[in-house]
């Protein structure tokens, strides 16, 4: 079903699978594969038939080795400024996507690679992942929120020394660091990843929104707005069917049939 160029996109039943298509570049991103994205993140999040979705790269090596540089190499300054280079991740990608997403990171994570992983809800490593901020060999910095990601992820220090010397972190130290939710063997990644979409996407739809939308908000806000918002949003769910649904058939010892609002 998919007509994209660079990214693949697969329904899976109720799970949409977006492969980064550009092995030979180690599925590098350039304006083409965020466009991509963008269309494909908004045809996920528009789709009722779909519940969850898992980003991962094609190819054994890497999920993404970073923001395309031959691309970059060929721009001046003020190109990046007056075309608002690389725009549109924040709106399109992280805030645009109201439903749950993961990030299957099957090899190199870097750069741009990383700061797409982590605006997923959650990242599943490969024991063969690398995770890195690499931009300071190239004489310039993160750009697309790794400088805050990363830092609100593994704290200041780690963060700091990542960025500062460009060094990757492999799968088991960035589990350890809490930038990963867990580790799978490289070969069992993808059936993993789709796995546990699959339970994401049997659960209420309208609560998988809800519970994204409150730990987001423990990422983003205070922790007084961040209970206030969990506690408004928490009575905003009592008042859905699927809560009277959930908890009959809780009392009732069978499983709970959703209608999603
Ligand atoms: N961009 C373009 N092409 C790439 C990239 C990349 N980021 N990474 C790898 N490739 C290409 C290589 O050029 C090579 O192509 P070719 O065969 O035509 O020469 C092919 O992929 C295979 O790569 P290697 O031969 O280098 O493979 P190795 O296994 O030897 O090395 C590495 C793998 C270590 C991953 C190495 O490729 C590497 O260091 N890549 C660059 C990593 C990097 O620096 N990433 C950060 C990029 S900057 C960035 O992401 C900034 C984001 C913010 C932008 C926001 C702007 C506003």
């Amino acid at each position: 079903m998919s007509t994209f160029e660079n990214i693949l996109v697969e329904q899976r039943g109720a799970v949409t699978l977006v492969t980064l298509n550009r092995p030979k570049a180690l599925n590098a991103l350039n304006s083409d594969v965020l466009r991509e994205l963008g269309e494909a993140f908004a045809a996920y999040d528009a789709d009722k038939s779909q519940r969850c979705m898992v980003l991962t790269g094609s190819g054994d090596k890497a999920f993404a080795a970073g923001a395309d540089i031959k691309e970059m190499v060929e721009k001046e300054a003020v190109d990046f400024y007056l075309e608002d280079f690389f725009s549109g991740w924040q709106s399109k990608v992280v805030k645009g996507t109201r439903k749950p997403w993961i990030a299957a990171v099957n090899g190199f994570a870097l750069g741009g690679g990383c700061e797409l992983a982590m605006m997923a809800d959650f990242i599943l490593a490969s024991d063969k992942a690398k995770f890195g901020q690499p931009e300071i060999n190239l004489g310039v910095a993160p750009g697309m929120g790794g400088s805050q990601r990363l830092t609100r992820a593994v704290g200041k220090s780690k963060a700091m020394e990542m960025c500062l010397t460009g060094r990757m972190m492999d799968a088991e130290e960035a589990e350890r660091a809490g930038l990963v939710a867990r580790v799978v063997p490289h070969d069992e990644l993808l059936t993993d990843a789709m796995k546990t979409a699959e339970t994401i996407a049997s659960k209420p739809p309208m609560a998988a929104i809800a519970n994204k939308e409150m730990v987001n908000a423990a990422f983003e806000t205070t922790l007084e707005h961040g209970l206030a918002h969990e506690r408004r949003l928490f009575q905003i769910l009592t008042a859905s069917e699927d809560k009277v649904e959930g908890m009959q058939a809780f009392v009732e010892k069978r499983d709970g049939e959703w209608k999603g609002r």
